[in-house]
C-alpha cells in the first residue's frame, strides 16, 4: 500500500505549533503502526480490535481535551488533529475514541458530581471501564425530545424502562450514560446506569454495511433500578445532551478530513502509476486532474475552516451553529472525495484491498449520526433565517 505523508496544499502546518504537531504524529504513528496492519481484516469480519484499549489509553487519547482526573488536558485543536489522524485510520477507530471521550466523558466531567467523577473518569482515562452515550430510540433519532425511555423516582431509587438503539460501544460499556424522561415532570435528564445492573441489555446490530469495525447495540432497560444518586445533577433537559452532541460533532468534522486524505492520498498516487492509453499515466489526463484538482481544493477549505473554528471555541467563542456548519459540510466534503476518489480507481476502488471503499462506506454513517446532513441544514437554516422548520 502506497506511503501517507499528509496532506498540506497551503502551509497548514505552518498553523500548528510544535505541541500541536507533535500531538499529531504521535497518533499517525499509532494508526500506521498499529491500526492500518488490522483494519481491512476487521472490516471484514464486523468487529473491533479490542487489543487496542490499552494502547490508546496509554497514548492519552481517551478524554485528551479534558481537564483533571489523569486527563491529558490537550487543546481542542490537539484533540482535532488526534480525530483526524484516527478516522484516516477508519470511522470506527474515531467513533471508538470520541464516544467515550466527547460524550461519556465529557458529560460526566459536565454534568456529575465530584464523587460521580471520581468513580469514573480515572478509570475511563485508563481504559479501564468504557462507556455509551444512549440518546436514540427506535422511533425518535433526529427529533430525540419524543423519546419514550422514563425514569421514575421509587424510594432512594431510579426505576428506568425503554429501549435505546444504534449505541456505539453499547455492549463493551461498563457505564451508559442514558438519556430519559423524569415521570414526574416530563423532562430530559442524564443519568449513569452500570451496565451489570439487572434489567440492562445489550445486543449489537450485525449486517451493517457501514461502520462495519464499530461496535453498534440496540440497549434495552426493563425496570433497571439505579441509586438516586446516579442521576446526574446538572444534566437538565434536551440541552445538557444537545451540548455533548456539539462537543463530539467538532471532533466528527476533523475525522471526516482525514477520511478524505486517506481518499485522495490513495487516489492520487494511484492515477500516477495506473497507466491507461499509450501507456500514460492516468494521472496525466485532464479528467483525472480536474478530480484530483476539486479534492484538494475541497480538502484544503475543511482544514482551514476547521481549525479556524476549533481555535475560536479554544477561545471560548464557538457555537453550535457554527459546528453545525462544519459538520454538515466537512461529512459531505469527505463522502464526496470518496466517491470521486473510488471512481479513479476502477475496478480496484470497489475492492477492500484499497481503503477507499471502506473509508466511503463510514462516511454514510458520518453523514447520518451526531445529526443527520438535513438536520444541519436545519439548524443553519433556523440561524439565519429566525425562523425554525422542524416543527
Ligand atoms: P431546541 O428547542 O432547538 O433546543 C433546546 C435547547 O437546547 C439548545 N441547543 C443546543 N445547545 C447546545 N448544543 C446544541 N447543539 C444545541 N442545539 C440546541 C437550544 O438553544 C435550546 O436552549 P434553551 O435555553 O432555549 O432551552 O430543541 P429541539 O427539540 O427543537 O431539537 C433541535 C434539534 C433537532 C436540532 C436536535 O434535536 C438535534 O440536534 N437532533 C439531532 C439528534 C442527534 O444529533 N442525535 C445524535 C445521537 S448521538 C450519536 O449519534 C453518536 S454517534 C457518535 C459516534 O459513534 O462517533
Ligand atoms: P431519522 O430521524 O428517521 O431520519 C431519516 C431521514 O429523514 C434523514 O435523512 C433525516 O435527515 C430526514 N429527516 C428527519 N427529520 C427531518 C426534518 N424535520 N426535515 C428534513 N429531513 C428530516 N445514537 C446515539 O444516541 N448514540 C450513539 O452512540 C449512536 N451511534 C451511532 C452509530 C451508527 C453507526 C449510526 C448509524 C447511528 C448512531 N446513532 C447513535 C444514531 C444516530 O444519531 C441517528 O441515526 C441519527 O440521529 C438519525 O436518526 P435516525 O436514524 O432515526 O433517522
Amino acid at each position: 500500500m502506497f506511503e501517507f505523508r499528509g496532506v498540506d496544499f497551503m502551509e497548514f502546518d505552518s498553523l500548528l505549533s510544535e505541541e500541536e504537531l507533535l500531538v499529531r504524529q504521535t497518533a499517525r504513528q499509532f494508526v500506521e503502526d498499529q491500526f492500518i496492519p488490522l483494519i481491512t481484516q476487521h472490516f471484514r469480519d464486523g468487529t473491533f480490535p479490542n487489543e487496542l484499549t490499552a494502547p490508546i489509553a496509554d497514548l492519552g487519547f481517551f478524554g485528551a481535551n479534558l481537564d483533571g482526573y489523569g486527563c491529558a488536558g490537550l487543546s481542542n485543536v490537539e484533540y482535532g488533529l488526534v480525530m483526524q489522524e484516527l478516522e484516516r485510520g477508519d470511522t470506527a477507530l474515531r467513533s471508538f475514541v470520541s464516544v467515550q471521550s466527547s460524550l461519556s466523558m465529557y458529560a460526566i466531567h459536565s454534568y456529575a458530581t465530584g464523587e460521580q467523577k471520581q468513580r469514573w473518569l480515572p478509570a475511563m482515562q485508563q481504559g479501564k471501564a468504557m462507556g455509551c452515550f444512549a440518546l436514540t430510540e427506535p422511533n425518535f433519532g433526529s427529533n430525540p425530545s419524543g423519546m419514550l425511555t422514563r425514569a421514575v423516582r421509587d424510594g432512594d431509587e431510579y426505576v428506568i424502562n425503554g429501549e435505546k438503539t444504534w449505541i456505539t460501544n453499547g455492549s463493551l460499556a461498563d457505564i451508559a450514560v442514558v438519556w430519559a424522561k423524569l415521570d414526574d415532570t416530563d423532562r430530559i435528564h442524564g443519568f449513569l446506569v452500570e451496565t451489570d445492573r439487572p434489567g440492562f441489555s445489550a445486543v449489537d446490530l450485525h449486517n451493517k454495511l457501514s461502520m462495519r469495525a464499530s461496535t453498534t447495540s440496540s440497549v434495552g432497560f426493563s425496570n433497571v433500578r439505579i441509586p438516586a444518586a446516579n442521576i446526574l445533577p446538572e444534566a437538565k433537559g434536551l440541552k445538557a445532551a444537545l451540548g455533548c452532541l456539539t462537543n463530539a460533532r467538532l471532533g466528527i468534522a476533523w475525522g471526516a478530513i482525514g477520511a478524505a486524505m486517506a481518499c485522495y492520498d490513495c487516489a492520487r498516487q494511484y492515477t500516477i502509476l495506473r497507466k491507461q492509453f499509450d501507456d500514460r499515466p492516468i494521472a496525466s489526463h485532464q479528467l483525472v486532474q480536474s478530480e484530483l484538482a476539486w479534492m484538494i481544493s475541497e480538502i484544503t477549505k475543511a482544514q482551514f475552516i476547521t481549525l479556524h473554528a476549533t481555535r475560536l471555541k479554544d477561545a471560548g467563542r464557538l457555537s453550535h451553529v457554527h459546528v453545525s456548519m462544519i459538520k454538515r459540510s466537512n461529512a459531505e466534503m469527505a463522502l464526496e472525495v470518496a466517491r470521486r476518489a473510488r471512481d479513479l480507481l476502477g475496478a480496484n476502488g470497489i475492492t477492500d484491498e484499497y481503503p477507499i471503499f471502506r473509508h466511503m462506506c463510514n462516511l454514510e454513517t458520518v453523514k447520518t449520526y451526531e445529526g443527520t446532513h438535513n438536520i444541519h441544514t436545519l439548524i443553519l437554516g433556523s440561524h439565519v433565517t429566525g425562523i425554525p422548520a422542524f416543527t
